[in-house]
């Protein structure tokens, strides 16, 4: 049964400083994986100082799009760059993983035009039959936070965390983990919380909000997993191998 796996940018990457790979956090993620002996798995990460670097220079968001192809080309190019840097790092340890661009696969469509809301609720389509396929011949499909094209909009980026929800669901995944830098979920205590089965158990916590949150923030990635048929589980990088050896670290997101 699949696993699929977040590796955050800002794990693999320094934030701080533009396309700069975080070798430390990168070796210790390969590292679990190697020697997981976890074989059916899909890795994601998100951009880092990689993608969102050259996202925020064009004006690109998950919202707001262009239509410069020169702006688009060095936002994936850039994201590329990082996924060629996960990917051989991944070969060199053994794990025969390969690249899948998310632009040259998927397609956003509003479904809700004309009704003034934003692309928050706009539906993106992802055909699988490649990662499936992959899948299926023994390859770790590699795929990336990426710009993709947007009707309408020209290209609007997608995020590691959405392509994550789509290819657990397509791919009837086992079990979905998320690597970030912090370990769980925190409640209002800064104390990270075992479970959530409920938005409620921590809307306290992330707010109650119903506003749209397209930026990736923890109440929106909450709602998105829990709406998934898999369980996740939110940890932070020294739980990778945890994770896969099939433990519950972090805080896990069931809402089955
Ligand atoms: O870091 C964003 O992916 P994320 C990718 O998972 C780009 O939100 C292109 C900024």
């Amino acid at each position: 049964m699949t696993i699929v796996l977040k590796l955050g940018g800002s794990v693999v990457t320094d934030k701080d400083s533009p396309e700069t790979v975080d070798d430390d956090a990168l070796s210790v993620a390969v590292e679990a994986i190697a020697t997981s002996g976890v074989s059916d798995l899909v890795v994601v990460h998100g951009g880092g100082s990689f993608g969102h670097h050259h996202a925020a220079t064009h004006g690109v968001s998950t919202t707001e799009g262009t239509s410069d192809a020169a702006g688009a080309l060095a936002i994936h190019a850039a994201m590329k760059r990082l996924n060629d840097a996960v990917v051989s790092r991944l070969q060199s340890r053994g794990v025969p993983a390969l690249p899948v661009h998310p632009l040259s696969l998927a397609a956003r469509h509003d479904t809700d035009e004309g009704n003034g809301k934003r692309s928050g609720d706009a539906a993106l389509s992802l055909p699988l039959d490649s990662t499936e396929t992959l899948l299926g011949e023994g390859f770790v499909p590699v795929l990336h936070g990426d710009v993709v094209a947007h009707a309408g909009r020209g290209v609007t980026v997608v995020s590691g965390d959405e392509l994550v929800v789509r290819l657990a669901d397509g791919l009837r995944a086992e079990r979905v983990g998320l690597c970030s830098t912090v370990p769980g979920v925190y409640d209002e205590n800064d104390a990270v919380v075992d479970e959530i089965r409920s938005f409620d158990d921590v809307a306290a916590a992330l707010g109650e909000s119903e506003s749209t949150d397209v930026t990736g923030g923890m109440a929106a990635k909450v709602r998105a997993l829990l709406a998934m048929d898999a369980p996740a589980h939110v940890f932070g990088p020294e739980s990778v191998g945890p994770f896969l050896a099939g433990e519950s670290p972090g805080t896990r997101i069931d809402g089955r």
